[in-house]
């Protein structure tokens, strides 16, 4: 693909625009950035881009980013419904994610992981066994560092292990990785891809350009796995916590259980998972299928798995006043990410849920709320949504912030109890992100 002289209109100066700009200078192209937030809000962004390309404009929010372009790359959080973008469509003007167009440069093999929930931690995980194992990795994508900002560089590692979000699936169409992961689905980001089905369609997208050389990892323990294997073209291996798979690794006792391809066995202490909750298994047996696919040995994988804690924001502890404990999920911006926290707990919780809602399908949190939450407590933009489905389940109260949330979930536990934020919801009401408001709700625990 030559970008030489090539107009590329890039929606959104973020973290991926800003990388994607950057890479597109480094090839000659013209550039055209527009971003909702008023110019003047771009600051610093904007001067750094402008010192790096002579051949750089800015443009009204709109569809005149789009005058003489030849390329569109939105960023990940530009909804396909944008104007910009049903305008560029209409114009047949081809549009890429930056996932997309770095794959198109990339030289690295690369190990895809998505799913509703664990992306991160996966990512994490087998990134660490990798460099464990003395390859030379880069970690990035959804997890943080865009794809493309690699692609840009030397192009060093022996791997890349790219978290990829549905957003980032949206506009691809040649991706292809070595080795794909699908975690799990459950209801997510449906306010952006108009339905779960079409959310379902785009995360499955995932394998539709593997080859029987590359590997697919599912979860076999996932409804809609069984009908997914018949029209993969890679080799698949599965991992179930609740039963026997045939290739790939089940959860045995106190073991986890490898068989290859080649039906060679191997067994995993379950003790080396430090972890909580079940969904952390899964998460484990999921790296090891890839981190063995990228021929790291047992040894390797177990030293690693026994000195991983996991990642921040995702039920992370947080502290502990007057023997009530704190954890920070963050992270947990979904129903399936919800439900996996309250799981991870005996101890009755007080549940922090709220934010900005992403049409998520709370009634299906009942079951679980009657059984182990004492107290609820609503917070942010989605409450009297929230409160409308599930409200009176158990006690329920409603604040306007977190910060009020957290102040009343301090007066409401009793000692033994578990205060678990787990929003359920996207940050934007409040924070720039789930690390933002991650990182408030530790400091406000800190001086309840
Ligand atoms: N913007 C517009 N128009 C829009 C939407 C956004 O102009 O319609 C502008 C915003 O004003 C802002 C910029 O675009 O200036 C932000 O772009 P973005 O929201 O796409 O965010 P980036 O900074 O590029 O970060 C993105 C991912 N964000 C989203 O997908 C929303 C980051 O994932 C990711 O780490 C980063 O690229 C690097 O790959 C975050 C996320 O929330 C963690 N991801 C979702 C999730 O995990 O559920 C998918």
């Amino acid at each position: 693909m030559n970008l030489n002289d090539k107009k590329v209109a890039i929606i959104g100066v973020g973290k991926t625009g800003c990388a994607t700009a950057r890479f597109l200078a480094d090839r000659g192209a013209r550039i055209a950035l527009t971003d909702e937030k008023p110019i003047t809000a771009w600051g610093e962004t904007l001067f750094e881009l402008k010192k790096l390309h002579a051949d750089l404009t800015t443009s009204p929010y709109g569809p005149e980013v789009l005058t003489g372009a030849d390329l569109v790359v939105p960023s990940p959080g530009v909804y396909p419904s944008n104007p910009i973008l049903l305008e560029a469509l209409r114009r047949e003007i081809p549009i890429l994610s930056e996932l997309e167009l770095a794959s198109r440069f990339l030289s690295t093999p690369i190990v895809a992981i998505t799913g509703t929930n664990g992306k991160t931690t996966v990512t994490t995980l087998v990134g660490e066994i990798l460099r464990t194992a003395g390859k030379k990795v880069f970690v990035g994508g959804n997890i943080g560092a865009p794809l493309i900002g690699y692609v840009d560089g030397p192009q060093e590692a022996d791997w890349a292990v790219v978290e990829v979000s549905s957003f980032q699936l949206q506009w691809a169409s040649t991706f292809h990785p070595q080795i794909a992961l699908l975690l799990n689905i459950t209801s997510d980001h449906v306010d952006y891809h108009g339905s779960f089905a079409a959310y379902r369609r785009i995360k499955e997208s995932i394998f539709l350009r593997q080859t029987a050389s590359d590997l697919a990892i599912l979860n076999a323990d996932e409804t809609s796995t069984e009908s997914l294997i018949g029209r993969l073209p890679a080799q698949i291996e599965c991992f179930s916590s609740s039963g026997v798979v045939a290739c790939g690794m089940s959860l045995a006792r106190e073991k986890l259980v490898h068989v290859s391809p080649e039906g060679k066995r191997e067994e995993y202490p379950l003790g080396m998972v430090r972890l909580p909750g079940r969904h952390n298994i899964e998460n484990v047996m999921a790296s090891i299928i890839a981190a063995r696919a990228c021929g790291c040995t047992p040894s390797e994988i177990i030293r690693t798995v026994e000195g991983f804690r996991g990642i921040a924001h995702r039920i992370q502890y947080a502290g502990e006043k007057n023997g009530v404990l704190f954890y920070d999920d963050s992270k947990g911006t979904n129903v399936g990410a919800v439900m996996r926290a309250l799981q991870s707990f005996s101890q009755p919780v007080v549940l922090l849920l709220g934010g900005r809602d992403k049409e998520g399908d709370f009634e299906t949190l009942v079951p679980l709320i009657r059984e182990r939450v004492r107290e609820l407590i609503l917070f942010g933009e989605a409450r009297e949504k929230i409160n409308t489905f599930i409200g009176g389940v158990v006690k329920t109260r409603l604040t306007t912030t977190m910060k009020e949330a957290v102040a009343m979930a301090g007066k409401l536990a009793s000692p033994g109890d578990v205060v678990l934020l787990s929003p359920g919801c996207a940050s934007f009401d409040e924070f720039t992100d789930y690390k933002a408001r991650g990182r408030v709700f530790q400091e406000l625990v800190r001086t309840l």
